[in-house]
């Protein structure tokens, strides 16, 4: 395997995370790296099933190896017995198993995304609309047999019935690819009427945006946020995602995507101080207008890039003002402002945008270690490299300042952490008690490992017209035209 020096860098600081976790709380969630104690949210070893597939893209084997048996014994979610968020469970677990079956062909993975896939199954169709709540039941029901909907009408009874776009429209790629995975179309069925009726509500609206809340139950979109962060985010990147996935077939979504980027374009973009940022506001209402953006909302450039590479909006050398790709450029320049504009190089949640003046915002000067803006890099770098490496070069100082700021004190090297306080000048002031997101290995690292390949795209180890990765970086095999 070819690994450049930054890569290794990247893989070693992977490598000290991911023992940690092992060693201190296999079967767990996740690690607090400044404890070194564990917090459950689903109980199913949540790190484990999530970084499958980044230990295998960065041949971590013995990691890998031991994860499997661990997963071989133990892994089984028809213990689990709670209300889970059906979102975080199906990206991150149901994705993370899907990538490692496709990159592994091992059948244990595909039971356990056939057994994941079938418990939450039950949690589709007992809506008007066969969205799932946000919260589902999860786990085996006494002397249950095959799909009890019992299940599901447990959460469906207890009130759970708004959603928001993100949460009911990014269930599409990982379900539907476990009917391919499976050859079993009824996993596809159960999530492709619940996208239709999110589609359909969002068609309603004549600029194509969708605003932040969903009712599963009579299928209308409700209140009047529009962003492209929290809430609604991957619903817009599934739709090309979905289109790209499963060989250019689903026109309805193509054009969605085509309408909602220019919506996206004419109601929340700005450029002040000669930086692009796509702020919020609510609909109607522009004095609402807030001039910030969101971590989260750097999702949007690579995914613009992305579209672009598969033809839309000009395609790949598409240079005038409103195709994707200079649109993108500019995107990820602000993204990457983010990071510079911070005493310490660590972008907070939120960030200023007023009059150019690129600062954190107060209340949001924390640090999760989300991938959102190494993964702009990273699609830049592979679609539009430009001549002196800038992408990857900007890459390198972030990775730099991570190293530096996000490590926790007194902890060995590459111990890194969630960080708040960004807004202290001091070094002293920042502080490191959060735990280790499961995506900071699934997505961030996962990413900065890719940016710093210096091979060129048709030579990286899963080309993007052949892969495509589902919201949280796990990659699915593209279904050919
Ligand atoms: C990830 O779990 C996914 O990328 C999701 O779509 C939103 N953000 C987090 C990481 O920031």
């Amino acid at each position: 395997m070819h690994v450049s020096q930054l890569q290794h860098d990247v893989r070693n600081v992977t490598k000290v995370l991911y023992n940690e976790y092992l060693e201190k709380c296999l079967g767990q969630d996740e690690l607090i790296p400044a404890s070194g104690r564990c917090e459950d949210w689903f109980g199913i070893g949540l790190t484990l099933v999530d970084s499958l597939d980044t230990l295998l893209m960065m041949g971590l084997k013995e990691e890998y190896e031991k994860s499997r048996e661990w997963a071989a014994k133990h892994l089984d979610f028809g213990k689990v017995q709670s209300m889970v968020s059906m979102f975080e469970i199906v990206i991150r677990a149901l994705g993370g198993l899907n990538s490692a079956y496709q990159l592994t062909g091992d059948d244990l993975w595909k039971e356990k995304a056939v057994e994941l896939g079938d418990l939450l199954s039950a949690s589709f169709n007992v809506t008007g609309t066969g969205c799932p709540s946000t919260s589902v039941w999860l786990g085996r029901l006494e002397g249950e047999d095959g799909i009890d909907l019992r299940r599901g009408y447990r959460a469906a009874r207890s009130g759970h019935v708004m959603s928001n776009p993100a949460e009911a429209g990014t269930l599409q790629l990982e379900f539907r690819t476990l009917s391919e995975i499976t050859g079993d179309g009824k996993y596809r069925e159960l999530v492709d009427k619940c996208e239709d009726s999110l589609v359909r509500a969002s068609e309603k609206m004549e600029d194509s945006l969708v605003t932040d809340s969903f009712d599963v139950q009579g299928g209308m979109l409700l209140g009047r946020r529009l962003t492209v962060a929290g809430l609604v985010d991957s619903f817009y990147e599934m739709l090309v995602k979905c289109w790209v996935g499963f060989g250019k077939k689903d026109e309805r979504y193509k054009a969605l995507y085509e309408k909602a980027v220019e919506g996206v374009f004419k109601e929340l973009v700005r450029v002040e101080g000669g930086y692009m940022y796509v702020g919020e506001k609510r609909r109607g209402e522009e004095r609402s207008f807030k001039r910030q953006m969101d971590h989260l909302t750097c999702f949007f450039p690579g995914n613009l890039a992305y579209a672009a590479l598969h033809g839309l909006g000009g395609g790949v050398f598409g240079e005038g003002e409103r195709d994707y790709m200079t649109r993108a450029r500019e995107l990820t320049r602000s993204c990457y402002a983010m990071t510079r504009g911070m005493y310490h190089g660590l972008a907070g949640e939120v960030t200023k945008f007023a009059d150019g003046n690129v600062m954190p915002a107060e209340w949001h000067d924390t640090n999760l270690l989300r991938p959102e803006i190494v993964e702009a890099l990273y699609y830049m770098d592979a679609i539009d490299p430009k001549e002196d490496g800038e992408y990857k070069k900007w890459g390198l100082e972030m990775w730099k300042s991570i190293r530096e700021y996000s490590q926790v004190r007194g902890k060995p090297d590459g111990m890194l952490s969630s960080t708040t306080h960004l807004l202290q000048r001091e070094r002293s002031g920042l502080m490191h008690s959060g735990k280790l997101h499961s995506f900071a290995i699934a997505e961030t690292l996962k990413y900065f490992f890719l940016l710093f390949d210096e091979r060129k795209l048709t030579g990286s180890r899963l080309p993007l017209m052949e892969w495509v990765y589902n919201t949280e970086a796990h990659p699915v095999k593209i279904v050919s035209e």
